[in-house]
């Protein structure tokens, strides 16, 4: 049941365990293997499992893991460069896989992949951010596609396809902050868009964004921390979208992540960007981040 999106299950954990200073709980050996296992030989991209069709999202969770365990070289990282500039269309835009489909989360899995492994000159980055920028909407945010309802999840990806291409002067910040700090509800916690529930991960998608757009301080950093701590399951450890539901390795990264951005004393530092710690980050590549 979990086959279709394991590779990103993987990167959760790691991630998650590597901000904690738990890393070493997992078998970095078999992770690799595993990941050898599901790089693609005809197309270069990487799948979510053994077996299962590569797709940029999973190419993703593959190279950020890799980056964590310093071990890009034991893939063909020339090949995964490959994979994803044949995904750029001519707008601009990025198909996530062969079949097709067209979403921002793919501009900003392809930007993030070739800042990773410093293959950027590979794409058309001029028309990547002329795509991502017409898929702005009159409220500031952004959506999947040209005209679609803003979303958080959404607008991370497009401001961190931003912060990549250093391109985040051509935002209309104040706007697009005000959307984002609008999602704090009563009780502390952010919801992903106007008049749905809160859940943990948009702790993640907005505060990353505002801290990305140089914000973070527009919301109430305590109360979104009580909201947070409150979706932890006293028995497992790991947390839920909301208190009292099953916690899951997403939402737990996303929770753990997003205390890490509030500057939780036990944590390691996490980039907004990348979701991945600063310390690995710094060395590989520079992100664009917004003065407060
Ligand atoms: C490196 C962290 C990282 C991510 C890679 C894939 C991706 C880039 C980002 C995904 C961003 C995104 C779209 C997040 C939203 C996920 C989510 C919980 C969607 C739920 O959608 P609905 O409509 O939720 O069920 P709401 O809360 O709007 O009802």
């Amino acid at each position: 049941m979990t086959e279709f999106l394991r590779m990103s299950g993987i990167y959760w954990g790691t991630t998650c365990l590597d901000i904690m200073g738990h890393l070493d709980k997992l078998d970095k050996r078999s992770i690799i293997e595993f990941i050898k296992q599901c790089q693609c030989q005809k197309s270069g991209g990487i799948s979510a499992c053994d077996g299962h069709d590569p797709h940029l999202l999973y190419t993703l969770s593959a190279i950020q893991i890799l980056c964590t365990y310093d071990s890009l070289n034991e893939i063909d990282v020339k090949a995964v460069g490959k994979y994803v500039a044949a995904l750029q269309q001519p707008d601009g835009s990025f198909f996530g896989d062969k079949w097709g489909e067209v979403d921002t989360r793919f501009s900003f899995c392809a930007v993030a992949i070739l800042a990773l492994t410093q293959q950027m000159d590979l794409i058309d980055v001029d028309k990547a951010v002329e795509f991502v920028l017409s898929c702005a909407n009159p409220d500031g945010g952004f959506g999947s596609k040209p005209h679609a309802e803003s979303h958080a999840g959404l607008i991370y990806c497009c401001v961190g396809f931003l912060s990549i291409t250093h391109n985040l002067h051509r935002l209309e910040v104040e706007k697009l902050a005000w959307w984002l700090c609008e999602r704090q509800l009563k009780a502390g916690g952010l919801n992903g868009r106007p008049e749905k529930l809160p859940d943990v991960c948009y702790s993640w998608w907005v505060l990353s964004s505002l801290t990305i757009l140089g914000r973070a301080h527009w919301i109430s950093a305590e109360k979104l921390n009580e909201f947070i701590i409150s979706c932890q399951d006293t028995d497992t450890g790991g947390f839920s979208d909301r208190p009292g539901n099953m916690p899951d390795i997403f939402h737990t990264l996303f929770g753990v992540g997003a205390l890490s951005l509030l500057g939780h004393p036990n944590l390691k530092r996490i980039n907004p960007t990348f979701c991945m710690p600063t310390e690995i980050v710094d060395k590989i590549f520079q992100v664009q981040i917004l003065d407060s």
